[in-house]
């Protein structure tokens, strides 16, 4: 049975800007990503996923591009790329890039000329309507805006942003438009590039009606552009003008996808290799994200079960650059004891299901959330909307504990790599703070202890690769009595492997299924106990 690529390799998530800065300018560029690769290759991920390195206003941090194929000024330059490209390849690593194509930079060269005047032959390349009764075309709401319209007096009409005003959605509609991201695309895989992750790429078509949302003020209204019948016609028009022929491969950022729906995208090769599902992403908050609420653990067991027979083959992941940090969210960080047995808990409740696994930066190193005191310390867009808004309806002290548990900028600090000023990232002023622990959380001194955080991901990457159970086999969730604790069986030809994880800081005892057997890996067991945030996988 031959598997693609795509399934056989860890990927692991670079977030440029924070990941290793060069040149003593505080922000993260290629040359320090070049001169991190034997790291990589240590650890033993086999694909980097890069996030945007485009030009761009940073308005949101690169997903607001200005020109798809130059390479931000900060990050270097096209030949940096080119190196980036040769290292990675010369290490038997894959390169994934980002592929922004909902919307563009309001600075894009597109948009410039879109807004010029209503006949521009560029017009079409967004989304333009004639406001109602002096008012927005729609009620819609934007992800990061109360308004997903922004007014443009020069023409008189409105534009339409699902999220930041300086992030004009195209219009997927115009098949020219449609035949320049295709190019576009093209010659970055004439670049040497092996693939794409897809960012919202579920929201592409909107219902050409644009009809009100249902409710009052601002309404989010996925119903009307998340999933359109359009999306599968664009989706297969890429894949056969852009990857037919090509040993490449796509994950989608699919957002409002369901288990229900996600057949439709991925599986038949016409659409989507892979999508990322945020069933277990937003299982933590009530209503909006902002509200936390505990993990339910039988629940994260019904999600990864509904998951894993929905599709054949999913993404496995914790974070990403818009999720906090996972041992902050799900682990626990009281003592540095468990914050390290919590960490090696979650990677093995992850890491050992069908799929493919992708990594965060930082995460190896169990990384924490930032304690952010003070509005001037936050760069991300959304963290800073909120603040914005919560202080004119004063809900100040809401939305900072929204912001401390869930801002995205948690996982936009810069890599911990040693104990020296900045953490080893940069010489000089770091773009966001560092955060303040790193003097013990960093990835020289857990490359120095045997029992870390990181050797424990490198043997279980390791274990990953040797185990055609782990690789190929089948998923069974195994019911547990104790309501902390999450357990599940991977059979392949005859043979299995049971994996129990304990999410709380409660002793657990072992359920009977996963008291015999090799033990592959596990925290300290007591008499057929796991103690708090343990965890033992089994093989028989
Ligand atoms: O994210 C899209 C998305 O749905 C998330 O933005 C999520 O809803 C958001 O983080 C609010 O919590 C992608 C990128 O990953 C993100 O960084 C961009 O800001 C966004 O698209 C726009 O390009
Ligand atoms: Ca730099």
């Amino acid at each position: 049975m031959d598997f693609p690529w795509w399934k056989e390799r860890v990927f692991y998530q670079i977030y440029p800007r924070s990941f290793c800065d060069s040149n003593g300018d505080g922000i993260g560029d290629l040359q320090g990503i070049v001169s991190r690769l034997d790291y990589l290759q240590w650890l033993g991920v086999g694909a980097v996923w890069l996030c945007p390195v485009y030009d761009s206003p940073n308005d949101d941090m690169g997903y607001d591009i200005r020109d798809y194929e130059q390479i931000m000024t900060e990050f270097g330059t096209m030949s940096d790329f080119q190196q980036l490209v040769e290292e990675l390849h010369r290490r038997d690593i894959k390169l994934i890039m980002d592929l922004v194509v909902n919307h563009s930079s309001d600075e894009h060269a597109w948009f410039v000329e879109s807004r010029k005047s209503r006949d521009n032959p560029y017009r079409d390349y967004y989304i333009w309507r004639s406001g109602k009764d002096g008012r927005e075309p729609n009620n819609w709401a934007s992800f990061f805006t109360p308004s997903a319209w922004s007014y443009d007096a020069a023409t008189d009409q409105w534009y339409l942003h699902l999220f930041g005003e300086k992030q004009p959605d195209l219009n997927w509609e115009n098949p020219r438009l449609r035949q320049d991201v295709y190019d576009m695309m093209n010659r970055w895989f004439d670049r040497g590039v092996d693939g794409f992750r897809m960012d919202v790429i579920s929201v592409l078509a909107k219902d050409p009606a644009l009809p009100d949302g249902k409710g009052q003020g601002y309404v989010f209204s996925p119903e009307y552009f998340a999933f359109q019948p359009k999306l599968h016609e664009y989706l297969r028009e890429m894949r056969r003008a852009c990857f037919d022929g090509r040993d490449c491969m796509c994950v989608g950022e699919t957002s409002f996808v369901t288990t229900e729906n996600a057949p439709s995208v991925v599986g038949d090769g016409r659409e989507l290799d892979l999508l990322f599902q945020f069933d277990i992403m937003d299982m933590d908050g009530q209503g909006s994200k902002w509200d936390p609420i505990p993990l339910d653990v039988p629940r994260l067991g019904q999600i990864i079960q509904s998951w894993q027979q929905a599709i054949d083959w999913n993404t496995l992941f914790w974070g990403n650059h818009d999720q906090p940090r996972v041992v902050s969210r799900f682990g626990c960080t009281d003592t540095e004891e468990l914050r390290v047995q919590s960490a090696k808990m979650l990677a093995v409740a992850m890491y050992l299901l069908r799929g493919t696994p992708f990594l965060y930066q930082g995460e190896e190193i169990g990384m924490t959330n930032f304690p952010f005191t003070r509005p001037d310390q936050l760069r991300d867009i959304e963290s800073i909307q909120l603040l914005n808004r919560a202080r004119q309806e004063e809900r100040e002290a809401w939305a900072w504990n929204g912001i401390l548990c869930k801002g995205r900028d948690n996982a936009r600090t810069p890599m911990q790599w040693d104990d020296s000023p900045n953490a080893g990232f940069t010489t000089g002023t770091p773009w966001i703070d560092v955060n303040p622990n790193y003097p013990a959380i960093n990835v020289a001194r857990a490359m120095a202890d045997p029992e870390s955080i990181l050797h424990f991901y490198r043997r279980l990457i390791a274990l990953r690769k040797e185990s055609n159970i782990l690789r190929r086999g089948d998923f069974q969730l195994i019911p547990c009595e104790n309501q902390h604790l999450l357990a599940y069986r991977r059979s392949y030809q005859g043979r299995s492997i049971t994996v129990v994880c304990n999410f709380s800081a409660q002793p657990a005892a072992l359920p009977p299924e996963a008291k015999t057997g090799e033990t592959l890996l596990s925290a300290p067991l007591t008499e057929h106990q796991l103690p708090p945030f343990g965890y033992v996988v089994r093989r028989s």
